[in-house]
């Protein structure tokens, strides 16, 4: 059915939705889906939320909501995070909601600009307000690197972020600085929490981050009365952030039974094996990409056959470069550190192995996840255990069966 957009015009979103044309079961069932984001929390998913949230509490919750305000900016940033954002909505019902979420300010999508915008921007401040920030904060030379309406961008942001009720730093720029702060760094980028330090930040990682994860993020805050997710030790919400690429992906039982792509064009390549050896970061990456993936469901870097660069962690474009190589001389998990041998060790008992492999993982995940630390990024996968760094010139095809470490102790 055709809906009535009139932008903002009841007082609450219920009755908003209502008036556009939206019934309530094609509400509850837009809830539903978010209920169910919030509850993805991988394996041991009590991490995320103490339990799976039914869809008629989120939609009593944010049927109730009224018009929020949202400040959005944009500094060092390519553009993608709000690109990403605002390819989220899937339906009919989530694009008018999405709609109704309209930001205040924004300036790659606002029709406003110079004094207008300017005004936008303050009015919006003045008030209590979600602030949502892409792109990193240049620091050196008085902030010259990124100037909006005349401000440097750090000024910009403290203003921003006085009235603020949530504070999301939303893609790697604004959590990290992204490929900004990347050595040398000469704009002395740093992301938001470098510079907000007397609120809480959310910190929203990816480049681009997945719009559903965006959006649901803001979606939480407004279902759960301005109260935050519960985040990681990297100020990431736990319900998307909470399991790692590499234990849901679809190549996983190729990784499990020791079948890897070694060339972008050989056989495994042709037959979806696993990426590990074209530099894959997916066993050290925490992200719900396999879930989500992008543009719609459509796909995602891995399901298009290229390995995942890591862009959730932490200084990945240093940390996880050059990305298509094994990375040498970081710390293993562990469970990966036999990467070749559980592959070898597992043909012939496959379904058994990776459910062990899963549940083992999950607690080695947890216990690594209580090790982490502000200045102790995660541990890149297998690296200390293959050497030199090379990538491995074996043959594209699966590896022999030969004694290894027991599975069930490797595990
Ligand atoms: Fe950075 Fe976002 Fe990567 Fe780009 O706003 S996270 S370069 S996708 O656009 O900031």
């Amino acid at each position: 059915m055709a809906y009535q957009m009139d932008g903002w015009t009841e007082p609450t979103l219920r009755e908003n939705i209502a008036k556009a044309g939206v019934s309530r079961r094609a509400f509850l069932g837009f809830c539903g889906g978010l209920a169910a984001v919030f509850a993805t929390g991988g394996l041991d998913g009590q991490q995320a939320s103490a339990a799976p949230l039914p869809a008629e509490f989120v939609e009593e919750q944010l049927g109730g909501v009224t018009k929020p305000i949202v400040v959005w900016l944009q500094l060092q940033e390519c553009t993608g995070c709000i690109e990403s954002a605002l390819r989220s909505g899937g339906t009919t019902v989530e694009e008018v909601v999405l709609n109704l979420l309209s930001v205040n300010y924004n300036e790659a999508i606002m029709a406003a600009a110079g004094d207008a915008a300017n005004q936008a921007l303050d009015d919006a401040n003045k008030q209590p307000h979600i602030l949502v920030v892409n792109g990193a904060v240049p620091t050196k030379d008085n902030g010259i690197y990124c100037m909006i309406g005349g401000k440097p961008a750090d000024q910009v942001l403290r203003e921003a972020a006085e009235n603020a009720i949530a504070i999301l730093a939303v893609g790697a720029c604004a959590v990290w600085g992204g490929i900004q702060a990347a050595k040398p760094n000469p704009t002395g980028a740093v992301g938001v929490d470098q510079i907000i330090t007397n609120k809480p930040v959310i910190n929203v990682a990816g480049c681009p981050p997945i719009g559903e994860v965006i959006t649901a993020t803001v979606a939480y805050i407004l279902t759960h009365d301005l109260n935050l997710p519960k985040l990681d030790a990297e100020g990431r919400p736990l319900f998307a952030f909470d399991q790692r690429i590499h234990d849901s992906c679809f190549r996983r039982p190729h990784f499990d039974a020791g079948q890897y792509v070694r060339t972008f064009d050989d056989e495994g390549a042709r037959n979806g094996w696993c990426l590990y050896h074209m530099g894959c970061k997916g066993p050290s990456t925490f992200s719900p990409c396999p879930i989500f993936q992008w543009n719609l469901h459509t796909s995602w870097p891995i399901g298009a056959g290229h390995p995942c660069l890591g862009c959730t962690e932490k200084d990945f474009w240093d940390r996880f470069t050059p990305f298509y190589r094994v990375l040498p001389g970081v710390a293993g998990f562990g469970v990966e550190h036999t990467a070749e041998a559980i592959g070898l060790g597992v043909v012939g008992v496959t379904a058994a192995a990776v459910a062990v492999h899963a549940g083992a993982t999950a607690v080695r995940r947890a216990a690594s996840r209580k090790a982490e630390a502000e200045d102790e990024p995660l541990a890149a996968f297998g690296d200390d255990e293959l050497g030199d760094g090379s990538p491995d010139k074996k043959s594209s095809k699966a590896e022999p069966v030969a004694a290894v470490e027991s599975e069930g102790k490797a595990e």
